[in-house]
Formats: C-alpha cells, structure tokens, sequence
C-alpha cells in the first residue's frame, strides 16, 4: 500500500504569508514538511518554485500551488478536520472580502512599511527606515477602521467559527500589534483587538507563530 503524499511547504520563517499557510495547515491537523527558502536573500532560489519569487508555495505530491489565498482554499478542500469555509454564502462573501483586503490594503503598510522597520529589522540589527514606518501607520488607519466595521457578526469574521479569512489576517494584524505604534492604534478599534486576542489564543496560531 503506497502512503498518501505529504505536504511541503516552501517558506521563510519570518514570512507573515508563510505564516498564514502554516495556520491553515495547523488548524486541519495536517502534518508539513518545511523548507526554508529566503526570498530576499535568495531571490533566484525562490523563482525556481514561484514566477515573482515569493514565498510560500505549497506542495503536495506532484502539485504545486503558490498564493496564499489558493494555498488556504486548498488545504481546507484537500484534508480532513474542522471546516475552514463557512457555507452561507453571506459568511463566504465576508470571508473572502476580508481575505482581499488583507492582501492588497493590510499587509504591505501594516507589515512592510511599519513592522519590517520598527520590529523586524531593529531586531536584526538592520538600519529602519523611519519615514516609511510613519508612512505604514498613517496607511494602517483606514485598514484598521474598515475590519472593525466588519467585525461584530461573530467572534470570527466569517462568523461562528474561524475561517480563511481569520487565518490570512491574524499574522498581518499580530505583526503590526509588534510594534508599539501599531499596538497603540489597535488598541483604538475595540473589537478588532478582542479578535487578534482570541485569534492569538488559538493552539495552532502559538504552535506556529515565528517569534
Ligand atoms: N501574493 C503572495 C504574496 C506573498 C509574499 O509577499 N510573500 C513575501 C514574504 S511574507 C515574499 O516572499 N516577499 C519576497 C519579496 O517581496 O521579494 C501570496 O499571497 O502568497
């Protein structure tokens, strides 16, 4: 009897993307092979696997998938475990509305501007960029006020239970609560707080958390 093949996963420890892959996975209960590749330092490395030469991409006997969003649907759809898309196709608008704007208006200020300078690179011993900091915090307000308006229809944003959408957002909002303008601008948005705090409480986001 041949086993079913297992899944690996391509990624920098560091990347909040990566992250979000390894949430997914945790969540479902699906054991993972790691492969470190940094993109920043080994940008051709990582083309070899990804055309743009990002992280993560996932792959799981002879299929490969890169882009978090494809890499989160298919981990839910592929595997066993607890359901990580709502079925009312409400709850599944919100999802992937939020998953959305995760990635073209949250994780680029959020983690690049503000984290990466004020958190990531001092910690590395790496000269911050300042002025793109303040930049990353002024560009995070509007983000910040949009998913607090979003939030309130359950604990989660795809309602009772965490969904895709939780899991691709939790690490881009927990990276910028790092730094302490972020955490001071969050702590403004009451119930988008209580929900990185619930999201942080979760087994599988301390099992995977890079720091
Ligand atoms: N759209 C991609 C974005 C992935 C991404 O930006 N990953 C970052 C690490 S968190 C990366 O590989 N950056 C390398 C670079 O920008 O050169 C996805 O959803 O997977």
């Amino acid at each position: 009897m041949t086993s079913p093949p297992r899944v690996t996963l391509h990624g920098y420890q560091h990347s909040i993307y990566a992250w979000a892959a390894r949430l997914a996975l945790s969540e479902k209960g699906v054991d993972w092979d790691w492969v470190e590749v940094d993109p920043f330092a080994e940008p051709e490395r990582a083309a070899r696997r990804h055309p743009f030469a990002k992280v993560p991409v996932l792959v799981h006997g002879s299929f490969a998938l890169y882009e978090t969003v494809a890499i989160v649907q298919y981990v839910d759809e592929a595997f066993p475990g607890p359901a990580l898309q709502p079925t009312d196709p409400q709850a599944r608008g919100r999802m992937r509305q939020v998953q959305a704007i995760a990635d073209a208006y949250a994780y680029w200020p959020m983690v690049r501007m503000l984290y990466s300078n004020r958190v990531f690179r001092p910690r590395h011993g790496e000269e911050p960029d300042r002025t793109e900091a303040r930049e990353g915090l002024a560009r995070a307000r509007p983000v910040l006020d949009a998913l607090e308006a979003l939030t309130g229809e359950g604990p989660f944003f795809g309602g009772a239970a965490p969904s895709l959408a939780d899991l691709h957002l939790a690490p881009i909002v927990a990276a910028f609560a790092e730094a302490p303008e972020g955490g001071a601008l969050l702590a403004g948005r009451r119930r988008l707080k209580a929900w990185l705090e619930t999201m942080q409480a979760r087994p599988a986001f301390r099992a995977t958390r890079p720091w």
